[in-house]
């Protein structure tokens, strides 16, 4: 049922004057377009309070059971268009804004994007916030407020330059409420041990713990025009005032702040750092503390807390949860173990982002019972349980020990988060088989029933009404509105792919995202680009696997083919890179620097003219998504096959009309299976050809290098001098392309590549096959809805009901 404010344009005016009037000593023509934003931004919490409000009540009066998401990072970007759109006010406000003579966009632009996240993993949970809210099911998010969130990026002489994200500035988050009466302390270090507390129990007592104080800002998750207001709950440290004396300096207190002060930018190798682990076990031990005490409030019994909470673990970061859980059942709330652990497997389900074994958690285990004794203890002995426990129903040993938690003097994260739990995901289907077949196998062998696959997806709100308007007023156009709020009803759009007038608007409102981008190309980086080529896009996190250096050697390919022949008919194309580098990653920031030195050469060359350019974007993030993803006709998504678990962009470049240039991995396979073979561009190794490599060790770079001359050419290019100002990062390339034997495969993926490019040219001068093939992928993309997504995790994992409450849906 939709259900959007009643808000007429007066109204709104009258009260957006109210509260600029309340909070700015100016006139309404002399405000800044932050100041705008902050009066907009409250005028919009005064109208969703109530609603909140309603919401806290109705769900603790009918106990409904929520689940609460666990995650070190969210990626919400701008929240004020998402907020008004979601309340169905969004017309209404900027009409209001037009009839005042403001300048909405200049407004909406002001607002800082929330990045609390890296990249895929963070806008998930963000996306499932938004799901959670719109679906109607009570889900909660659990994560820490940082006070710097993921690094801007700027570009210097082509190097990349990290500076902080102060995305709070002087104003704070517009957004959070601070919740001081659910804050809870959270104790680290010190030493444990066991004391008699009568009846034959044990407790533990601590000596020389650090205690903080752990407090929550809640920020609200509306759902789209159904009244619901779900919560984020962000937590942030501080000093308890009875433990002030012990940090006599500033410095003292700054260690202290450390842990909510920064998001690490590195989302490509597990360090081992010791602050990110005190990260992780703040926001989990804060998070299941108050979830404990507000289940309590209800007046049922402890042992019965997973009918009523489902705590859901997004890849290893929170994955202490189950022993904390443990703790705090047994030690503050007096509970046996075999009920706590039975109520701990039954609370909690884990997600899988990744098979790169870079990226998977493990602590040493000195490191770990040093900064978390009492929990150390506690994993021991679960380890041990679980050692008997499989020995006693005779379990095959290698797989028994290849899956225990603490091996070797490390804690593996993942293995807890699947033994503590009952649900194990992947992200694509691919994903998910490779997780059994070969990550995870063991626990697959021993507990297959805890497997599960569960497909990513996007807000489509976000990505057609928000980032595409024109776009969405043409679906409107030739199918009504009804995708608006059902967008299953995109898939009428089949039925028009082929009409020529349809076709004809759907290429103008592509024209018109392109002619925005390219104006922003020539704003910001000098360069001017036509909207008559090809936009062929590239944006997500730098990283070898993603092998963005694929899409550069074809670029080289295609500038010696163009200095080979001027005159050639040669299709025009514009390439287009986003992409951040974690800071210590050395060969990430070299491949940066060498597609911005490319970049100079090739946009420099008048030889080359608008036949060719290539242009790097900095600062990639939500909010630059929204600008250059619609503008798209290809979508680079070329990964090796088997190491993207999803890839989500790939998924808002189909919902806008961008042809897919994809090998089958992740969520392109997906894809594919949606649009049809003849409306994606499928080239390069499949995954079973990639493990045959691993299996047989048969692959040889330097033979593809030697006998394949256009391979040989384009890699030299790398290092003879064409491009300038990059040796050393040219010749690392080289070795490890040459050298090192290639170790993501792209000179073998390099023929297949070209040849599926040279389909893409021949596909876009044909107007009517590409058009065809463009508007199939809108018309298909509903698949990948995260509105879906987030009710199978609902039904199948949390098994949670939607609260029929009141005015609720
Ligand atoms: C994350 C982090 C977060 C901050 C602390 C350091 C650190 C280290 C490793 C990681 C793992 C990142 C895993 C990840 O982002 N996976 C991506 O998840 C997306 C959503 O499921 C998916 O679409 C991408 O394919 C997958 O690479």
């Amino acid at each position: 049922m939709e259900q959007t404010m009643e808000l007429t344009t007066d109204q709104f005016i009258r009260d957006f004057e109210q509260t600029f009037n309340e909070q700015q000593q100016t006139l309404l023509q002399n405000a800044t377009p932050t100041e705008l934003f902050l009066a907009l931004a409250h005028t919009i919490r005064q109208y969703y309070t109530p609603m909140w409000l309603e919401r806290n009540e109705s769900l603790s009066a009918r106990q409904e059971k929520i689940a609460y998401y666990f995650s070190i990072e969210f990626l919400p970007g701008r929240m004020l268009e998402t907020n008004l759109l979601n309340l169905g006010i969004l017309d209404t406000v900027k009409e209001g804004f037009t009839q005042l003579g403001l300048d909405f966009t200049a407004v909406k632009n002001a607002e800082h994007d929330m990045a609390l996240g890296n990249g895929g993993l963070g806008r998930l949970a963000a996306a499932f916030m938004d799901s959670l809210a719109t679906t109607g099911y009570a889900g909660f998010g659990n994560g820490l407020r940082y006070k710097y969130g993921l690094f801007k990026q700027r570009i210097v002489d082509g190097y990349q330059v990290e500076l902080p994200d102060a995305w709070f500035g002087s104003l704070g988050n517009v957004w959070e409420t601070r919740k001081d009466h659910d804050a809870v302390n959270v104790r680290f270090f010190g030493n444990v041990y066991m004391a008699d507390a009568g009846e034959g129990k044990l407790k533990p007592v601590y000596s020389n713990a650090q205690v903080l104080r752990a407090v929550p800002y809640d920020v609200p998750q509306l759902g789209y025009k159904n009244g619901v207001v779900n919560n984020l709950r962000l937590w942030d440290v501080e000093i308890p005032e009875e433990y002030e004396l012990n940090y006599p300096t500033i410095a003292d207190r700054r260690r202290v702040e450390d842990i909510t002060a920064v998001l690490y930018p590195d989302d490509s190798t597990e360090e081992g750092k010791k602050l990110r682990l005190m990260q992780e076990y703040f926001m989990t031990s804060a998070g299941l503390q108050t979830i404990v005490k507000s289940y309590l409030k209800m007046g049922l019994p402890l042992e019965k807390i997973y009918e009523k909470v489902s705590v859901h673990i997004n890849d290893t970061h929170p994955a202490v949860a189950p022993a904390e859980f443990m703790r705090i059942l047994i030690d503050d709330y007096g509970m046996e173990w075999d009920a706590a652990w039975n109520a701990t497997t039954k609370v909690m389900s884990y997600t899988n982002h990744t098979i790169l074994s870079e990226a998977l958690e493990k602590w040493s285990t000195g490191l770990f019972s040093f900064v978390l004794p009492r929990v150390f203890q506690i994993i021991v002995e679960i380890d041990n349980r679980y050692m008997a426990q499989m020995g006693a129903q005779g379990a095959d040993y290698a797989r028994v020990e290849n899956t225990r938690i603490v091996r070797n003097g490390q804690v593996h994260m993942a293995h807890l988060a699947i033994i503590g739990g009952h649900s194990v995901n992947g992200v694509a289907q691919i994903h998910t088989e490779l997780l059994k077949e070969d990550t995870l196998r063991d626990f697959y062998a021993l507990t297959p029933e805890k497997f599960n696959n569960k497909t990513n997806g996007i807000v489509q709100r976000r990505w057609t009404q928000i980032a595409a308007p024109v776009l969405s007023q043409t679906i409107d156009k030739w199918i009504g509105f009804e995708w608006r709020n059902d967008i299953h009803a995109l898939r009428a759009l089949n039925d028009v792919v082929d009409n020529p007038r349809a076709q004809n608007d759907f290429w103008e409102v592509k024209q018109l995202a392109k002619k925005r981008l390219a104006d922003y190309i020539e704003e910001t980086t000098g360069v001017h680009v036509s909207t008559d080529a090809i936009f062929d896009v590239q944006v997500k996190r730098l990283h070898a696997y993603k092998r963005q250096l694929l899409n550069v050697m074809h670029i080289i390919k295609l500038y010696w083919d163009i200095k080979d022949n001027p005159e050639g008919d040669f299709t025009p194309r514009v390439f287009i890179f986003g992409a951040k580098a974690a800071p210590g990653y050395h060969f990430a920031k070299s491949i940066i620097k060498v597609i911005n030195e490319l970049a100079n050469l090739i946009n420099n060359d008048p030889e080359i003219g608008d036949k060719l350019k290539v242009v790097f974007l900095e600062n990639y993030r939500v909010s630059l998504a929204e600008l250059i993803i619609p503008a798209a006709n290809v979508s680079e998504q070329i990964s090796l096959a088997s190491k993207e678990a999803s890839g989500t962009s790939n998924m808002k470049f189909m919902m806008t009309g961008a042809v897919t240039m994809a090998t089958l991995d992740g969520a392109n396979i997906e894809i594919r299976d949606e649009v049809g073979e003849e409306n994606i561009v499928i080239f390069g190794m499949t995954k079973d050809e990639v493990y045959h490599h691993y299996e047989t060790h048969d692959y040889n770079a330097r033979y593809l290098y030697d006998t394949d001359p256009v391979l040989h050419r384009v890699i030299n290019t790398f290092v003879d001098g064409t491009i300038p100002r990059c040796q050393s990062e040219g010749s690392e390339i080289f070795d490890a392309l040459v050298t090192y034997n290639d170790e993501y495969f792209l000179l073998e993926d390099f023929q297949s590549y070209v040849a599926a490019q040279a389909r893409v040219s021949a596909l876009y001068r044909d107007r009517e096959r590409w058009m065809h093939m463009s508007m199939m992928n809108i018309a298909n993309s509903d698949k990948f809805t995260s509105d879906d997504t987030i009710r199978q995790y609902a039904e199948e994992i949390w098994h949670l009901s939607l609260p029929h409450a009141g005015r609720h849906r």
